[in-house]
């Protein structure tokens, strides 16, 4: 495996769940880590268990002015990302569209779209100058499978998928590689989150079943991204073995 020692990664989203386990998995790598969110008590104690040195960036991905002043000033040491971790992402709510929150749809957009964006575009020049980088962005099985209240949520990581694949494309030729991992269910706080605080009803999605775990997805995205430096993983969808399809829903009359 291609050590990460030398290397600096930046994830998004590092306060919690998927990326949280990212960030330790890189750690262990040997990368220094640039820890983003904005609970920031919980970024500083994450710092304190990595095994390299990490730096806590207390940051709101939808707000473009403060994405573009806090990347463009990283400390020394931290500002030559290597690996940006795309991961800080939302679901709200899970009503049909006609009865669903536009509040609830604008914070998934904003954030799961134009903070992505944000993000990518403010590392992306120094990624190509330097010729090394590599930006795994967390899609999810809901860009290719639509469910009933997925709506939003679902366009916004079709959004994710498509936005990789011409990233892709815009830096073949480079040494600068994109990754969308789209996963199914996996046990963290984005139930809870959906459902608002709700505990009760974000438990009962993973009740009965196994979900995967985030660091299930923090060993495919440090899979990819240890792969020689001539291997562009594109895309890696990965659900529970207990998680499956819906059939075609066809109302009869
Ligand atoms: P969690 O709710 O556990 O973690 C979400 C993370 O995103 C938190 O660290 C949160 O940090 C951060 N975040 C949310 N909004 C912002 C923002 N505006 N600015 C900065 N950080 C933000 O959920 P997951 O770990 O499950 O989700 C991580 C990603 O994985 C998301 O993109 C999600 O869509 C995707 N995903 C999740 C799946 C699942 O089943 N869990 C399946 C498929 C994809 P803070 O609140 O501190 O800002
Ligand atoms: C989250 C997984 O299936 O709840 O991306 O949409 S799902």
């Amino acid at each position: 495996m291609q050590t990460l020692q030398g290397w600096t990664a930046l994830v998004t989203g590092a306060s919690a769940g998927i990326g949280e386990a990212c960030a330790l998995a890189l750690s262990q790598a040997g990368a220094r880590l640039v820890l983003a969110g904005r609970r920031g008590d919980r970024l500083e104690a994450l710092a304190a268990r990595l095994p390299n040195p990490a730096h806590p960036l207390v940051l709101d991905v939808r707000s473009r002015g403060d994405v573009e002043a806090s990347l463009s000033s990283l400390p020394a040491g931290f500002a030559d990302v290597d690996v940006l971790v795309n991961n800080a992402g939302l679901g709200l709510g899970l009503e049909p569209a006609h009865e669903a929150s536009l509040d609830d749809w604008e914070a998934m957009i904003d954030t799961n779209c134009k903070g992505l964006v944000y993000v990518t575009r403010a590392l992306l020049p120094g990624m190509v100058k330097r010729n090394r980088g590599h930006v795994v962005n967390l899609g999810s099985v809901a860009a290719t499978y639509p469910y009933p209240g997925g709506n939003v949520y679902g366009a916004t990581k079709a959004f994710v998928h498509q936005f990789s694949e011409n990233l892709k494309a815009d830096l073949v030729g480079t040494r600068v590689r994109v990754t969308d991992i789209q996963p199914g269910m996996v046990e963290t706080d984005f139930s809870l989150v959906r459902f608002k605080g709700d505990a009760q009803r974000a438990s009962k999605v993973y009740e009965g079943m196994e979900a995967l775990t985030p660091g299930d997805i923090a060993d495919i995205m440090l899979w990819a991204v240890t792969r020689p430096a001539r291997v562009n993983i594109n895309v890696v969808e990965v659900m529970p073995a207990d998680q499956g399809f819906g059939p075609f829903n066809v109302k009869r009359r």
